[in-house]
């Protein structure tokens, strides 16, 4: 049977506002997320991560199911304002949030568990939103964000050997300054393209003071997370390949282009002109190949057309429909998903050519139609999602094993249901269901499933005999 190799390593990923709670508690200061929550009309249910997962509290026991889960690795974020509750570099620094940290990532260590840390999974401290404006504000943010960084490194680095900058660039621009979906609710047309290039320098900052003062020392790894839904153009029409490669340009490149080739998408500058904001040469030089990772959170694959009217994917019309008038795969909650593994793998093997660097998948989940309506007994046989996980893992499988991809890791999302941002707690992503009643965590199904999954496909270590 082929097999990933021994060294792989595979686990759940969460986010700290998705789960923390305790937003008052251990002189934790307010994010952008708590002010947006606040706003009426924000949150499909009205609701906020002010209790979340309870996992400030619970973590103990989280930790305990997680090495039930057989996980060889957990990827959770920082609360960037629980370690500097004002968030700027000369703001006090809370030695409480410190050690809930520092205990977190000790009990996973003593267990067995790798922890892979996100330092910003889109919950900017208020202070810095409300001071100069947070992402919109170069000189400022660029700066807070590499103390931020450094703070963390200096903290946890001794135990910490997994570093991710930032998780999905796209949700923070598109979603937060263009759209106006989630924090910090903007909508505009040039914003998304200040922060874009923010946002990145920031990145690239934070890791060139990693890899000059720590990495060697440490002996760690530093990367960014980008997300991607495969584009499947809508049959092989030379407009329909085209806007294929739009799309990507459009979610991807204008991230990845920059950071592994240090130039935008060609389709981009057509499109967007001189809203882009132009990098100079010593911003460039500080950007180029500054991962050293390729972190990818993937969820589905959309079938594409030109002739779509959002200009932040490149003017496309997106959907599931196949010419013969069949759907892709099955269908989410969410509207934006559904399962079509092989669009997966083609993925994976399109970044690698185009990239060249090994792959970590730091999310990949699926969210079972209507699970919230269900009795906690039905919903933990979660039979769409173990369709979902079988179908990718596989497709990872396939591109490890036959078209050697070097792909080195995967976490599900998520390892608990949670606050599932502008969506509330209605739609559920967990390979856990939590009873927000009593936070009673219950194992699904598909939990189960991954375990065995990967304990049947990693290669068993090489023993001393075969030395
Ligand atoms: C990711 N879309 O966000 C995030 O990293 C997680 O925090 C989140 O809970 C998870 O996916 C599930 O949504 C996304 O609109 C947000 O395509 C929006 C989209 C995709 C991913």
């Amino acid at each position: 049977m082929a097999q990933l190799p021994s060294d792989f390593v595979w686990g759940f990923a969460t986010a700290s506002y998705q789960i923390e709670g305790s937003v008052a508690a251990g002189g934790r200061g307010p994010s952008i997320w708590d002010a947006f929550c606040a706003q009426p009309g924000k949150i499909r249910d009205g609701s906020s991560g002010e209790v979340a997962t309870d996992s400030y509290r619970l973590w103990r026991e989280d930790v305990e199911l997680l090495k039930t889960y057989g996980v060889k690795a957990y990827r959770f974020s920082l609360s960037w304002s629980r370690i500097i509750p004002l968030g700027g570099r000369t703001d006090p620094v809370n030695s409480e949030g410190i050690a809930f940290y520092r205990a977190l990532i000790e009990e996973l260590l003593k267990n067995g568990i790798e922890p892979f840390v996100t330092l910003y999974h889109w919950d900017l401290p208020q202070a810095l939103h409300e001071r100069y404006g947070g992402w919109l504000n170069k000189e400022e943010i660029v700066q807070d964000y590499v103390n931020y960084a450094k703070v963390c490194f200096e903290a946890f680095g001794d135990v910490v050997k997994n570093w991710i900058t930032h998780n999905e660039p796209w949700a923070v621009t598109i979603l937060g300054y263009e759209k106006g979906v989630f924090a910090p609710g903007h909508i505009s047309n040039t914003e998304p393209w200040i922060v874009n290039h923010n946002l990145i320098l920031a990145h690239a900052h934070a890791v060139k003071l990693y890899r000059e003062q720590y990495k060697e020392k440490q002996g760690g790894q530093i990367g960014i997370t980008l997300d991607c839904h495969w584009q499947l153009p809508y049959d092989d029409s030379p407009e329909n390949l085209e806007a294929a490669q739009r799309g990507i340009d459009f979610k991807l490149g204008r991230f990845a282009d920059l950071i592994y080739k240090g130039t935008y998408p060609e389709s981009v500058k057509r499109i967007i002109g001189d809203r882009l904001v132009e990098y100079t040469t010593e911003e460039l030089a500080v950007v180029l190949g500054s991962s050293d990772f390729f972190g990818l959170n993937t969820y589905t694959t959309q079938v594409v057309q030109p002739g779509g009217t959002d200009e932040s994917n490149g003017f496309l019309k997106t959907g599931f429909t196949l010419p013969d008038g069949s759907q892709l795969g099955t269908q989410a909650h969410v509207p934006w998903l559904q399962t079509y593994g092989p669009g997966f793998r083609t993925l994976l093997n399109y970044l690698w050519n185009t990239y060249k660097l090994p792959i970590y998948v730091t999310e990949n989940g699926f969210a079972v139609k209507n699970e919230n309506s269900l009795s906690i007994e039905e919903a933990i046989h979660d039979a769409d999602r173990i369709e979902y996980f079988h179908n990718y893992a596989n497709a990872m499988l396939q591109a490890v094993t036959e078209d050697k991809v070097p792909v080195k890791g995967y976490f599900g999302w998520s390892f608990l249901d949670n606050f599932e941002w502008a969506d509330g707690y209605q739609t559920r992503f967990g390979v856990t269901y939590v009873d927000y009643a009593t936070q009673k965590r219950y194992p699904k199904d598909s939990a189960r499933f991954l375990k065995k999954w990967f304990t049947e496909h990693i290669e068993a270590p090489a023993s001393d005999s075969d030395v």
